[in-house]
C-alpha cells in the first residue's frame, strides 16, 4: 500500500522539485533485508482505526481520510493538496474553515508534504505495519522492524507535515501501554527533530522521548527541538533534546546519543521505540550530519545495550541509493549484540 502515496514533487528550495520521499526508499530496505537473512518477513495485519485514534484526534483523522475527495472535485484544483495558507501567529486560529484548502493550511506543519487520491491509505496501512511489529514485540521477540512508509514522527495530534501523516512511533508506543506496559520509550536519530512525537508525549510521564538531530534553527522542523524542551506537569524531565550543529560527525553524534541512551536506561522504560531515520548520512541530500555506513552498525548495537524489548519503525533517509545499506546496518548490529 505505501506505493500509493507517490508525491510527485516536492517544493524545496522555491522550486517544484522530484519528491524526496519517493516509494523506491521501502523497496531498497525491503531488498537488502531480504539479502541478510535477520529473521522472518511478514506482511502487516489490520488493527483497525481504534491504535490509532489512541494518538490522532478525530477530526484530523477525518480530515486525512476525504480531504483529497473534497479538493480533487474543485474546479481547477488539479494538483495535490498542497496548503497555501497557515493561522500563521497573527491569525490566532479559532475554528476549522471549511474550505479544503483552508483546513489543510490548519493541519499542515510545512507545505513539501501533498496528500494525494492514495495517501491515506498509505498512511493508513504504514500505522498497520508499525503495529504488527509491536505484537510480534509483545508475543515475546526481542526485536521487530516495521518498515513503514510514509513515515511519522513529525505527525502531532491534529498536524502533519514533513512527509509525516500518522505518527506510527507514537501509535506503536501507546499500544505497548494499553497493553499494560507503565513507562515506555521512544528513541529518535532521524537526522529530524521528532516534533510530533516529542508534542504528542511532551505532558506525560509514562512516556520518554530523546531525539539527536540537526539544530533547528539550521535544520527543519525549525520550530522544536531545542535543549529546553525538557517536558512539562507529570511530563518533567521526559524529554531530552540533542540538536547538534552543520557538519557534526559521528563521535560528536554519538557522544550525544550515548547520553540519549543513558537516560533511557535511567527511566526504567519496559519497551523502546525507535524512530530509525537514517538521513544522518554523509550524503543524505537534505541533511547535514556525516554519518558513514559502519557507524549505523556501531549504534544498533547500542540500542541493543539497553537490553530492551525493542520496535523500530522507519522514519526518514533519502540518499535512497544507500537507505537500504544504512537502515539494515543498524539491525545488524542490535541482532550482533541481541542474538
Ligand atoms: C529542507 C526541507 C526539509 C522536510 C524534511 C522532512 C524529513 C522527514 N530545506 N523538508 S524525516
Ligand atoms: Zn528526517
Amino acid at each position: 500500500d505505501h506505493l500509493l502515496h507517490d508525491m510527485k514533487r516536492e517544493l524545496y528550495g522555491g522550486i517544484m522539485v522530484p519528491a524526496h520521499e519517493m516509494p523506491r526508499r521501502a523497496d531498497m530496505v525491503l531488498n537488502r533485508i531480504k539479502s541478510q537473512s535477520l529473521g522472518d518477513i511478514v506482511g502487516p495485519d489490520d488493527f483497525g482505526m481504534a491504535p490509532i485514534a489512541r494518538i490522532h484526534d478525530a477530526d484530523f483523522l477525518t480530515f486525512l481520510e476525504t480531504v483529497w475527495d473534497e479538493w480533487s472535485a474543485i474546479e481547477g484544483y488539479e494538483g495535490e493538496v498542497i496548503p497555501t495558507v497557515w493561522p500563521s501567529r497573527r491569525l490566532n486560529a479559532t475554528r476549522i474553515p471549511g474550505f479544503p484548502e483552508g483546513k489543510a493550511g490548519y493541519y499542515a506543519l510545512s507545505a513539501e508534504t501533498s496528500i494525494t487520491a492514495g495517501t491515506w491509505k498509505a498512511a493508513y496501512s504504514s500505522a498497520q505495519v508499525a503495529l504488527t511489529a509491536q505484537k510480534a514485540v509483545a508475543d515475546g521477540a526481542r526485536a521487530a522492524f516495521g518498515l513503514c512508509r510514509p513515515p511519522g514522527h513529525h505527525a502531532a495530534a491534529d498536524m502533519y507535515g514533513g512527509y509525516c501523516f500518522l505518527n506510527n512511533a507514537a501509535i506503536t508506543a501507546q499500544a505497548f501501554l494499553d497493553q499494560g506496559a507503565s513507562k515506555v520509550a521512544v528513541l529518535d536519530p532521524d537526522f529530524h527533530h521528532g516534533n510530533g512525537t516529542q508534542s504528542i508525549f511532551y505532558e506525560r510521564g509514562d512516556v520518554f522521548f530523546a531525539s539527536v538531530h540537526g539544530d533547528p534553527s539550521d535544520a527543519f522542523p525549525h520550530f522544536l527541538g531545542w535543549v529546553d524542551e525538557t517536558g512539562a506537569g507529570t511530563g518533567a524531565g521526559c524529554n531530552a533534546n540533542y540538536p547538534l550543529p552543520p557538519g557534526a560527525g559521528f563521535e560528536e553524534w554519538f557522544r550525544a546519543f550515548e547520553n540519549a541512551c543513558g537516560k533511557i536506561a535511567d527511566f526504567g522504560a519496559e519497551a523502546l521505540v525507535v524512530s530509525h531515520g537514517v538521513d544522518t548520512y554523509k550524503n543524505d541530500p537534505i541533511s547535514f550530519f556525516k554519518l558513514d555506513s559502519p557507524d549505523y552498525v556501531t549504534y544498533g548495537k547500542r540500542i541493543a545495550e539497553l537490553g530492551l524489548p525493542t520496535v523500530f519503525v522507519m522514519e526518514g533517509g533519502y540518499a535512497v541509493e544507500e537507505i537500504g545499506i544504512n537502515a539494515v546496518n543498524v539491525l545488524s548490529g542490535f541482532d550482533e549484540v541481541a542474538g
